[in-house]
């Protein structure tokens, strides 16, 4: 009979491992039947948008995390697809920090080429996965939520990709049940235009932090103050945006810091990060990490020690994306495929996750860290036939991004950089970006 693969999720690295076998077929192997199971009624996982926050209208929690206005945090010659670049997509070259829908438009375009939107069931969540060691097979429970219709089916392998950032972490401090404004995480966070006017406190040091606070401070809000727990961002702020040490309660709209100092805030945005989360799992297969490099208990940071029929696709912290999903991707296939061989002995197993988490700790310096995901990428794309790119370069691109994020965080995104798929250099967007309010892809594209 032949193997069945199930794909728990249809974001980017859910669809990666779709092309991956799309790909592996077209070549003219032979495949097994592969079925992707998604909650939402469309693919793009965190760069399908919705208004939505809170339940879905099947009462699921939502899963997007992404607001309106959102442009790419980090260079697309980062991520670019080996397979499918910019300029195929576009027919031209674009700027370098596209917005979400022009992303959005790009990861759908590969998929729709492959023709594997069938192998996708929609608006279908999994409740449950369950592994039966005599039969070397997995049981999926799915729901199909149009029909609301609960069935089972036997795999012989599941392929987790349902993302981590989109569980909020949700600290609690001293006086926010008494706050008279708003509270709200960065899950749920939608529209800046929402605080124009308002002074807002964003909570946290991190990617979140920092593009929220600057997404308030572009639509117009009167002043924003952030705070940390453990390091400042420490970049140069404008004039309306205060830094400060970690929030020790709220009295009335009045945020007390660490070090005694107070400000009125009418907005807290908890932008506390997220938690792997995975209830559809039980104690034997589910993964308990950190967001880190080295995720735990990840064999080549994909399969899963414990068991090495299922894995894990884009559980680590990320530098590197799209690209690193796909590398991941293949490099499942293969082993899916019995190209790749994985150790019998978990000890070797063990010893693999054991020397990344090493290896991981021995810096905490931030080149350090993208070249250490740098080399993850190139270590897997090495053993399979995912076309090979210039990842040094993407590298540059990375340590150019840091740079120039630090000469003015808000004028980072008016850089462009050489694609290291066409060799082709990005234009600079016609509009400084913080002058830059429509984010659609007809005003993006105008370049
Ligand atoms: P996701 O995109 O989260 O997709 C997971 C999919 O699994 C979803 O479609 C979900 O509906 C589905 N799913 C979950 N549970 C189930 C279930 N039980 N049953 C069925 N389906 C399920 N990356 C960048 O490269 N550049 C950026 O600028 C960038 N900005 C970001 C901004 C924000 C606010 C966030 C939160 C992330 C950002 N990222 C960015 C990182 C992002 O994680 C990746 O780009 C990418 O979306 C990860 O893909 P994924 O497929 O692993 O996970
Ligand atoms: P991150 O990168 O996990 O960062 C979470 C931040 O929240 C980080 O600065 C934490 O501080 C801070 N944090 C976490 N818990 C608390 C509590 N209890 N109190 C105060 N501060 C806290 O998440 P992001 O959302 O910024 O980024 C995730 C992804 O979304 C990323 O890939 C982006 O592309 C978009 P710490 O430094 O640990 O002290």
């Amino acid at each position: 009979m032949k193997k069945r693969v199930a794909i728990i999720g249809a974001g980017p690295s859910g669809l990666a491992q779709l092309r991956a076998f799309q790909s592996a077929a077209q070549k003219g192997a032979e495949i097994p039947e592969i079925v992707c199971f998604e909650k939402q009624t469309n693919w793009g996982g965190l760069w399908n948008y919705t208004w939505r926050t809170g339940l879905d209208e099947y009462g699921e929690p939502v899963h997007c995390s992404m607001y309106r206005y959102l442009w790419t945090n980090g260079p697309k010659e980062g991520l670019e697809f080996a397979d499918y670049s910019f300029e195929e997509h576009f027919g031209k070259q674009i700027a370098s920090y596209p917005p979400r829908a022009v992303m959005f438009d790009y990861i759908e375009g590969r998929v729709v080429k492959a023709g594997v939107r069938d192998w996708i069931r929609f608006s279908t969540v999994v409740r449950h996965v369950e592994y039966d060691e005599a039969a070397e097979t997995f049981t999926v429970t799915a729901h199909d939520l149009v029909e609301d219709h609960m069935y089972a089916e036997e795999f012989d392998h599941v392929i987790v990709a349902s993302g981590h950032f989109s569980t909020p972490n949700v600290p609690e401090y001293e006086g926010f049940s008494t706050f008279n404004g708003r509270i709200v995480h960065a899950h749920d966070f939608r529209d800046a235009r929402e605080f124009a006017g308002k002074d807002v406190l964003v909570m946290g040091s991190s990617y979140s932090a920092e593009d929220i606070g600057s997404q308030c401070w572009k639509y117009g809000a009167k002043t924003v103050t952030s705070c940390y727990r453990s390091a400042p961002m420490g970049f140069k702020w404008p004039d309306n945006w205060q830094e400060k040490p970690a929030l020790v309660r709220v009295e009335g709209k009045e945020a007390v810091f660490k070090d005694g100092s107070r400000q009125e805030v009418d907005a807290i945005i908890l932008c506390t990060g997220y938690k792997h989360y995975f209830p559809f799992l039980p104690d034997d297969l589910r993964l308990k990490t950190a967001n880190r490099l080295a995720a735990a208990d990840l064999y080549k940071g994909v399969v899963w020690v414990h068991n090495p029929r299922l894995f894990y696709l884009g559980m680590q912290d990320q530098w590197f994306t799209f690209n690193m999903f796909d590398a991941q991707a293949w490099y499942v296939r293969d082993i899916v495929l019995g190209r790749i061989e994985v150790p019998q002995d978990k000890q070797v197993l063990m010893a693999d996750v054991r020397e990344r988490e090493e290896r991981e700790e021995a810096s905490d310096d931030v080149k350090y860290a993208i070249r250490y995901q740098a080399d993850y990428v190139k270590e897997l794309i090495g053993e399979t036939d995912y076309p090979s790119f210039d990842v040094d370069g993407a590298c540059a691109a990375f340590y150019e991004w840091k740079k120039h994020k630090a000469e003015d965080i808000m004028a980072f995104r008016n850089h462009s950089y050489r694609s290291v798929i066409t060799g082709t250099m990005a234009p600079r967007h016609h509009t400084p970006w913080k002058d830059a309010l429509d984010d659609s892809m007809e005003a993006y594209l105008m370049n």
